[in-house]
């Protein structure tokens, strides 16, 4: 019917014939980046594409936004500090179902799909699997079609990108912003105003009423940024909204009228620091100013936004939390919970009862890590100065929420300070994860353990007070980018045998369990791995220089750097094993490639020394001659969603050796898994899910359980007595002490060595025994490869579990109560027309 439509300028912007999509690109090079095709850089045919598929997306976006705000449907907000989104054009084209039309529309321009896609810079909003949640949350709303925002921070510079010399990290400022960004659409006419600094005021109105009023020493503007998410081959494409902060006038005339002007200026440069920059930490709070900034402006910002949206049809907000699902992630937006309070009560004037029964029922809680250094708190003297109202707010929620505590448990001073926001040990703070649980109908870990956990540990005491609160979610990743996208090869094999309903049930994988005994198929299997190996040895190659055998096991760790997640545990496995070969040069084993990822906090010493060791061991063992390349190691610089998308298809096995109880869930974990890697890991966060699905006969398990670190730790841990029993512990241990990995300086990784001998709170040393048998097994197991394809099929079929979408319908039915809503096509050519 578009075919038909005689205006030739909409046929353009949605016609998908080859012809018209090479028209198309071809007219918003000429008329959106101004180019002569001859002239037009990479990224300029980059940006030309990536327009035409943003014109091909518009009609279901706006459709749904218009069916979104028209209808009376209740809306999912996530709100996050991060969206890790990754790059945008290839996922839209799988989403949309044309990828294949536009790849030849591409090609016959005489372009590369690939190196187009290539072109695009990631936006890196977010720091690890936090963030990459949210964006994989997104994707799976879209796709299941129920109506969903996404707010959060558009930072001008996303996490950093990471160089390594000299064997160290070296971070770069990441300008993703500068070429331009075609996905965003600015939505100025939506601006908001966020009050911060000044003092509070009480007063009384016309009807002899008791007011506060916020005197705000500044205030900022807030203008959202919206990116369309589509959903797998249906109508809904969401919004993912991010706010960028401006000052409220670009000039203070007064000041400017006196002639400072630098002074006038200033006030903008403040305003427009806030959205500046991605704080770099994972896991571990920065108690800046600047990030408190940041939270309250994003909260403050999303929730006026849904005000004036639930305004539009709506005469009042007594329904508000029947209209909207505020799920918060982590604490980072907690402080909307005080935030909502005091817009309903100083700005719409409700009663504080009633405006605490829509708080309640509006907002719920996901917590991602039990980590103490995680846990956000606030010195009040910082928090009181930047936000005197909200402060005040909170104070009068802890008060009332203090006295149902008196009732439930009289006489009791102990639940009293432990419950309390306040916390008043020493220097006073507010905690943020008291705000949120007190705010929240629900709350949520992301693994069952972790879940678990949380109830036992730290949030124990609401436990007792609310159980009914308390829930598990466990945490999936989308099957579009992280299969169909990442590993098109493997896609295209399973879908041969068992068509491609799993791409939106994701169970269905379960229909492949049969073919694990047909060895044609299990040859078939092993050359899609292989091919994709073969990819990554290229790119090895290209990037660090090191040629590496891509018929040896490829051994996979990408993930932030971090005591934790134990890089420096397989590091001590790769010395092992090293050693083992020096020792005995007919060592049975099959070679195997060690390939490291990820970044670390610029402030964690610990963390950037595990990565300069990584890279140390492995300039040693890359350039012994006696070992050629049986043993490589391999750190691949800047680990982010595009390189993810290279090395979870690539990988043979999968390093998940956190202690017990420290990983909430994991998601790389169900990455690997999906494209067939097996994993080794201890029974932590989603591997003992993982493990349950595939079967313990398909996972290598080792390690202390969680309730075993805990007793060791009780009993008065001494690594030392490891040291001391494990003569192969010792030897690996003295030979980095001595220097053997550093030209001799024994300085270098001292600090590594003594925190392992006098302390090893991750508790490396008591692993180190069970890993190395472990890993042992996984050798021999490597050895027969019918039987590992065999294994490797079993793991892909039985994930469909960890597919978000389940996640997803899960956050729905259990915590959300939320229905999806199938978004109609009204054609707006034809409607013109
Ligand atoms: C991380 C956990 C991971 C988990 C992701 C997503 C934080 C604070 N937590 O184990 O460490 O998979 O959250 O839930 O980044």
């Amino acid at each position: 019917m578009v075919s038909q439509n005689p205006i030739k300028i909409e046929d353009d912007r949605t016609g998908l014939e080859i012809q018209t999509l090479r028209r198309a690109i071809l007219d918003n090079l000429f008329y959106i980046q101004g180019k002569f095709p001859e002239i037009a850089t990479k990224n300029d045919f980059y940006l030309a594409l990536a327009y035409t598929i943003r014109d091909r997306l518009l009609q279901r976006w706006l459709n749904t936004m218009q069916t979104e705000i028209k209808n009376d449907v209740k809306k999912v907000c996530y709100l996050s500090a991060e969206f890790l989104v990754g790059p945008h054009l290839e996922n839209n084209l799988i989403n949309l179902g044309i990828a294949e039309k536009v790849k030849q529309a591409v090609t016959e321009s005489g372009l590369n799909i690939k190196e187009l896609i290539e072109a695009e810079e990631e936006p890196g909003l977010g720091n690890g699997g936090l963030g990459r949640l949210a964006a994989c949350y997104m994707d799976s709303l879209s796709s299941l079609e129920v109506p969903a925002i996404g707010y959060g921070i558009r930072y001008e510079f996303g996490i950093f990108d990471q160089e390594i010399k000299d064997g160290w990290q070296v971070e770069i400022t990441d300008k993703w912003l500068q070429y331009g960004n075609p996905w965003e659409i600015a939505r100025p006419e939506a601006s908001v105003t966020v009050n911060f600094g000044g003092y509070t005021e009480p007063y009384t109105d016309g009807h002899n009423q008791f007011h506060v009023r916020w005197v705000p020493g500044y205030v900022v503007k807030g203008i959202p940024y919206d990116t369309p998410i589509t959903g797998y081959k249906v109508n809904t494409v969401n919004t993912m909204r991010l706010w960028r902060s401006e000052a409220c006038e670009s000039f203070d005339f007064q000041r400017f009228n006196v002639g400072d002007y630098y002074g006038a200026v200033d006030d903008k440069v403040n305003s427009e620091n806030i959205t500046k920059v991605l704080y770099p930490n994972d896991e571990q709070i920065e108690g800046k100013e600047l990030r408190l900034r940041q939270q309250y402006f994003f909260v403050s910002c999303s929730l006026q936004d849904m005000i004036r949206i639930h305004l539009l049809n709506n005469p009042n907000l007594d329904n508000f939390h029947e209209q909207w699902a505020v799920q918060l992630n982590d604490t980072h937006p907690a402080v909307a919970v005080a935030e909502l309070m005091r817009l309903l009560v100083d700005i719409y004037e409700y009663e504080w009862g009633k405006a605490w029964n829509i708080v309640e029922k509006t907002f719920a809680y996901t917590n991602h890590t039990l980590l103490p250094e995680a846990l956000e708190k606030w010195p009040i003297e910082i928090f009181g100065n930047l936000l005197p109202r909200v402060l005040e707010v909170i104070y009068e929620i802890n008060r009332r929420f203090l006295d149902q505590v008196r009732i439930k448990f009289p006489n009791d001073d102990g639940k009293i300070s432990t419950l309390s926001i306040i916390d008043e040990s020493g220097e006073r703070y507010v905690r943020m994860a008291h705000l949120a649980c007190i705010g929240s109908h629900h709350i949520n870990g992301v693994a069952e353990l972790h879940s678990q956990l949380v109830k036992d540990t730290i949030l124990h005491d609401f436990y007792l007070l609310w159980p009914q609160k308390f829930t598990n979610v466990t945490n999936g990743v989308t099957p579009r980018r992280w299969m169909v996208q990442s590993n098109p090869r493997l896609s295209k094999l399973i879908t041969s045998k068992i068509g491609d309903g799993w791409i939106k049930n994701l169970q269905e994988l379960k229909q492949l369990e049969r073919y694990a005994e047909d060895q044609t198929f299990r040859q078939q299997w092993r050359e899609a791995k292989q091919f994709v190996k073969q990819d990554l040895a290229n790119y090895i190659q290209e990037k660090v220089g090191i040629t590496v055998n891509p018929e040896s096991l490829f051994d996979v760790q990408v993930k932030r750097i971090h005591e934790y997640k134990r890089q420096h545990l397989n590091v001590l496995h790769i010395i092992t094993l090293y050693k083992q070969m020096k020792s005995n040069p007919n060592l049975d084993v099959p070679p195997r490639t060690f390939i490291f990822g990820g970044k670390a906090a610029p402030g964690y010493f610990m963390a950037k020394r595990i990565i300069k060791f990584i890279t140390a061991v492995g300039d040693v063992v890359n350039n012994d001659g006696d070992i050629g390349d049986r043993l490589k190691v391999i750190f691949l610089p800047d680990y982010n969603v595009t390189f993810g998308q290279r090395v979870y298809p690539a990988a043979d096995l999968s390093e998940q050796i956190s202690t017990a109880g420290k990983e909430a869930s994991g998601t790389g974990n169900m990455k690997f898994s999906m494209n067939g890697a097996l994993t080794i890991g201890t029974l932590d966060g989603a591997n003992v899910e993982i493990r349950q699905e595939v079967g313990e006969e398909n996972f290598f398990l080792f390690g202390l359980t969680t309730p075993e670190v805990l007793t060791l730790k009780d009993q008065g841990y001494v690594p030392r007595r490891y040291y001391h029993s494990i003569p192969e512990l010792k030897g690996v241990l003295d030979l980095i002490a001595s220097g053997f990995f550093s030209h001799g300086d024994p300085e270098l990784f001292r600090s590594i060595v003594d925190n392992l001998l006098y302390d090893d709170p991750y508790l490396l040393l008591a692993d180190y025994k069970s890993y190395i048998e472990c890993q042992e097994k996984v050798s021999q197991a490597y050895k027969d490869q019918e039987n590992w394809s065999k294994m490797s099929i079993l793991n892909v079929a039985r994930m469909g579990k960890f597919s978000s979408d389940r996640s997803i319908q899960d956050y729905c039915n259990n915590i959300w109560n939320t229905q999806p809503v199938s978004i109609e096509l009204k054609d707006y050519v034809q409607k013109e027309a």
